[in-house]
């Protein structure tokens, strides 16, 4: 692995107009998801989601809460966003101009927690920004891939034989890694026989927190396996005993739901809780902290890929811009909107080509339409937030 000293060029950096946001809007719709995700907390078949604009100067920018409906993954959820950003957060943005993303995520930072709401105005300012600048949000963030490669996360199912043969569906249409939800009892023959079946491909498992140190001996079987990595195998917010784990397992632990900011961050690498980070820009509180656990790890040659939530392709869209950033080595969990929606939010979809890979738009902003007709036609509830005053009335 290499040690990269290099700063990331951002023209994020180059100072420019402060933003007057005019607007806040917030909506959600339901979106059935074409088949049952399962993972180690749960069962969900449909998405609600939750979008943010932001308004200025004629120009809107678009981001997703990418909360769930319960708080099962995070203590965030649809509910508690609307509530922060309605209360505490639009009143933030809107108090005065935004000088840049740094200035947005200072007045966000004294509110503590709830960081996939503080996330979706990030997104929506970013998107407004590259927008008002005219041009791509990769390029803003200082992206510097053309296309990303792409996995796919598999939920539990109800057999072997449905899981061999999503597997063979996937990599039949070229994702480069394919990651596979496990919980005690559905663990170690499910990778077996994937890796029996397919001695090469890159398999990874994700944990979503069902074990504890206690099953040390249980998880290390999984060191049989040559499986890029473990994810996320201990509690939400451990880093000591995924440190003992690592030290005794060869798997890379990958941290992904500990990993709330770049302070967080850094104490797992100096930890050694793990060998490989999952960023999400919700979980980590938006832009700000992704970019700076970004950096953190691209300097200390620490691998990242860019984590799902089952987005809309508005949120997928963010991913995909963030997923271009140089340190982004590994393949993410970016699937083509087919694998999740019989209908996106976004033209074109996002679309996963035969090579594994999802091409990173270089039109303005998320560098995707967003479809007005289609999310008015779905949206079941909006609420405008127009100024302090108005928020408060
Ligand atoms: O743990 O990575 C996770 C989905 C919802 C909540 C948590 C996770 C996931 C996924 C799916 O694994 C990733 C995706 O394809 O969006
Ligand atoms: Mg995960």
């Amino acid at each position: 692995m290499h040690a990269y000293s290099e700063v990331v060029a951002r023209p994020l950096e180059v100072v420019s107009d402060p933003i007057e946001i005019e607007t806040i809007a917030m909506r959600t719709m339901r979106l059935p998801l074409n088949e049952p995700f399962e993972t180690s907390f749960g069962s969900i078949d449909s998405r609600l989601i939750f979008l943010v604009s932001v308004e200025a100067g004629g120009l809107t920018g678009w981001g997703e809460v990418v909360a769930a409906e319960e708080p099962r993954y995070s203590y965030e959820t649809v509910g508690t966003a609307q509530h922060v950003i309605r209360d505490y957060f639009a009143q933030a943005m809107l108090s005065r101009p935004v000088a840049n993303l740094a200035d947005l995520a200072t007045r966000f930072a004294t509110y503590r927690g709830h960081n996939m709401a503080k996330a979706g105005l990030e997104l929506a300012y970013m998107d407004l920004l590259a927008r008002t600048r005219g041009q791509s949000l990769s390029h803003l963030i200082g992206g510097t891939r053309d296309q990303i490669p792409v996995g796919v996360s598999l939920g539990i199912q109800p057999s072997l034989n449905r899981l061999l043969e999503r597997v063979d569906r996937y990599l039949s249409l070229g994702y480069q890694r394919i990651k596979l939800k496990i919980k005690p009892g559905w663990d170690i023959e499910i990778a077996q026989e994937v890796r029996r079946r397919y001695s090469n491909i890159l398999l990874s498992v994700d944990a979503n927190c069902a074990y504890t140190i206690g099953d040390k001996d249980h998880l290390r079987a999984l060191d049989e396996f040559g499986l890029l990595m473990i994810e996320q195998p201990l509690n939400h917010d451990d880093l000591i005993d995924h440190a003992r784990l690592q030290a005794e397992m060869t798997t890379s632990i990958c941290l992904d739901e500990s990993i709330t900011g770049v302070k967080r961050a850094e104490q797992a690498l100096d930890l050694g809780s793990c060998g490989i980070i999952n960023i999400k820009i919700g979980r980590v509180g938006g832009y700000s902290q992704a970019l700076a656990i970004h950096d953190l790890c691209y300097s200390r040659g620490i691998r990242v890929w860019c984590g799902g939530m089952l987005e809309s392709g508005i949120g997928r869209a963010h991913n995909v811009a963030l997923a271009s950033l140089p340190g982004f080595s590994l393949p993410g969990d970016i699937s083509a909107s087919s694998r999740y929606f019989a209908r996106d939010l976004i033209v074109p979809e996002v679309s996963v080509a035969a090579d594994g890979t999802v091409q990173v738009p270089r039109g303005p902003g998320l560098g995707f339409e967003v479809d007005p007709d289609y999310i008015s036609s779905r949206t079941e509830t909006i609420e405008r937030i127009e100024s302090v005053s108005e928020a408060r009335a």
